[in-house]
């Protein structure tokens, strides 16, 4: 495995940044998680326009332009010759010293790519579905820190899927400060009811994922309503169909939630339908390598 960091590559075992940066100090820096398909990046140019807004939202300045980054993922996945794989591409302030003033860093951000494979759930739970609960940590405050900066800062998710875990569940999902359903620990979640698809907006607590624009687009384009609207676990209770979407896990089915069988416990029809489409424009669409 070849890692990409500033511009030059280094086996895994030499791929090492400062202990002074401080994305590992402070959590100071953005990310994204990308995959390819067959040679083929799927919505490369999304999620590098999404790293660009996290990172001007920040105030971090990217050492590299739009078109260098995409130069430089696909130059990544050409050194490590994967046909398949799942990129993380990190920013971060860079080395300063040990206080947290990101003016320390002087401008000298990171910029780290892993080529690898990943594999979030074992593919029995894609066939049969997740078993998920709704947990008490709710999602960063828009006002705080908002869920549309992807920052290096996991600490609110990772705190959610402890609670997820130790409950024994596959997944969290996480409330916003009003108690609506905000989005899970990695991924979106959608619910279906008479047919009609649902998701929360991207307003509140809700990070707008690129996995569940493009199965927005899918619907669209197949002619079912889709609604961007709140939903309350009430809501996601009497579903007929429920699923996460994240480009780690996909498009995955959930089959109950907080202890509720959903619709009749099994993964439903339009999920596997969407499911299907989704891996048909996998196939088709993306920067090619
Ligand atoms: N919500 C959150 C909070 C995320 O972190 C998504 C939704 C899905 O967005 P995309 O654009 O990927 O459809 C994400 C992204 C993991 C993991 O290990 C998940 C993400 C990032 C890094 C690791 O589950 N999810």
């Amino acid at each position: 495995m070849k890692i990409y960091i500033n511009g030059k590559f280094y086996t895994k075992e030499n791929a090492k940044i400062s202990v002074f940066d401080h994305g590992l100090l402070y959590g100071d820096g953005v990310f994204e998680g990308i995959r390819s398909y067959n040679r083929l990046v799927f919505k490369l140019k999304e999620h590098i326009e999404r790293l660009f807004e996290s990172a001007h939202s920040i105030m971090l300045s990217i050492p590299l332009t739009k078109e260098e980054m995409i130069k430089a993922v696909v130059s990544t996945l050409k050194t490590n010759d994967l046909d398949n794989a799942y990129i993380r591409l990190i920013v971060t302030r860079g080395e300063g010293d040990l206080g947290l003033d990101p003016r320390k860093c002087r401008g000298n951000a990171t910029v780290v790519i892993i080529a690898d494979k990943i594999a979030l759930y074992p593919e029995k739970l894609y066939r049969d579905g997740l078993t998920i609960i709704t947990v008490p940590t709710i999602r960063n405050l828009p006002e705080a820190l908002n869920p549309q900066i992807k920052s290096l800062n996991y600490l609110n998710n990772i705190l959610a899927k402890i609670e997820a875990v130790n409950a024994g569940c596959d997944e969290a999902i996480m409330l916003d400060s009003l108690g609506y359903v905000a989005e899970c620990t990695g991924d979106n979640i959608f619910i279906v009811k008479n047919d009609h698809l649902y998701t929360p907006p991207q307003c509140m607590g809700t990070l707008r994922g690129i996995t569940r624009d493009s199965i927005l687009e899918i619907a669209r384009k197949n002619n079912i309503s889709v609604h961007e609207h709140v939903i309350t676990r009430h809501e996601v209770y009497i579903s007929d169909e429920c699923f996460l979407t994240g480009t780690a896990a996909e498009l995955i089915p959930v089959v109950k939630v907080d202890g509720r069988i959903i619709g009749n416990g099994k993964p439903g029809k339009m999920t596997f339908n969407l499911l299907k489409k989704f891996k048909e424009l996998t196939k088709k669409e993306g920067v090619k390598y």
